[in-house]
């Protein structure tokens, strides 16, 4: 499966619509191994989870973040999943750098939402070259939470401020208020406005989406499947170092040694994961 590859009408998918929905893009074991790790860390949480109704077996929330520089299923999962090379070849790149990771579960009977949100706004770079690969790891449907898009929106060059999900509930997420800016509009209210696209996706199928694009999810209105995915984030070549007020924490100044406006160079924090 490491050798799957995007076809033509792929990348025109993820170039126009700012998202495409690849199938079979990992295979079973992969999703099995990584449902197991959405398993302990449930139990065993990192300093950046956010869990609302921690321990509840329905209408949980729980992400958790950057695990792949402590755990190795996830690091080789990065490195050998054959992810990289389908960032790359979305996002028409000749190198592509991993950022992290992101799991994302929620429970039976979830009512949080998904708040619509760019990517872009969140993180510590400047650069079109940015997109994440949504990996279903169980059967999804836009009722069951998956994620929503506005089509094309990735094209609209514009920044909108980020907001803290959760709440004041997120601890670990209250960076992002720091930053001042255009609020996302009212997506939801409106929602006959906008061009909005869904996926119904199996486990082992991927969304690979623009950190421009707006996007937000439904929660899990499912009375017996929970959803569970994991996020992960690839650089491209276009993109340098901007480490702003209120962009995430995870990765900042003190780690790396590259200076504002400077390409991602840093083999540590950002590995370099493919090349053409
Ligand atoms: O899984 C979700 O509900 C949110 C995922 C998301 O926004 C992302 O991966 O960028």
């Amino acid at each position: 499966m490491a050798d799957r590859s995007l076809t033509h009408d792929e990348m025109t998918a993820f170039a126009q619509d700012g998202v495409v929905n690849v199938k079979g893009c990992v295979d079973a074991d992969w999703v099995s191994l990584l449902l197991d790790v959405a398993e302990r860390q449930l139990d065993n949480p990192s300093p950046w989870v956010n869990d609302v109704n921690a321990g509840g077996s329905e209408n949980r929330l729980f992400t958790d973040r950057y695990l792949w520089r402590h755990n190795d299923v996830i690091h080789r999962f990065i490195r050998e999943s054959g992810c990289a090379r389908l960032a790359a070849q979305a996002l028409q790149s000749q190198s592509v750098r991993f950022y992290f990771d992101h799991l994302l579960v929620k429970k039976i009977r979830t009512e949080a939402v998904t708040p619509w949100h760019q990517d872009a706004p969140y993180w510590p770079f400047r650069g079109k070259q940015i997109a994440s690969i949504w990996l279903a790891l169980t059967p999804v449907t836009v009722a069951g939470s998956s994620l929503e898009f506005v089509r094309g929106s990735h094209l609209n060059n514009v920044y909108y401020l980020p907001e803290v999900f959760g709440g004041e509930n997120n601890r670990s997420g209250q960076w992002a208020a720091e930053q001042k800016g255009e609020p996302v509009p009212d997506i939801e209210s409106e929602r006959s406005a906008y061009d909005i696209i869904g996926f119904d996706l199996e486990p082992g199928d991927a969304l690979i989406f623009s950190a421009w694009i707006l996007h937000g999810a439904p929660g899990n209105a499912s009375a017996t499947q929970n959803r569970v995915a994991l996020s992960t984030r690839w650089l491209g070549d276009d993109v340098v170092w901007d480490p702003r007020p209120g962009v995430d924490p995870t990765v900042n100044p003190e780690h790396v040694a590259i200076e504002p406006g400077q390409p991602i160079r840093d083999n540590a924090f950002f590995p370099e994961v493919f090349r053409l």
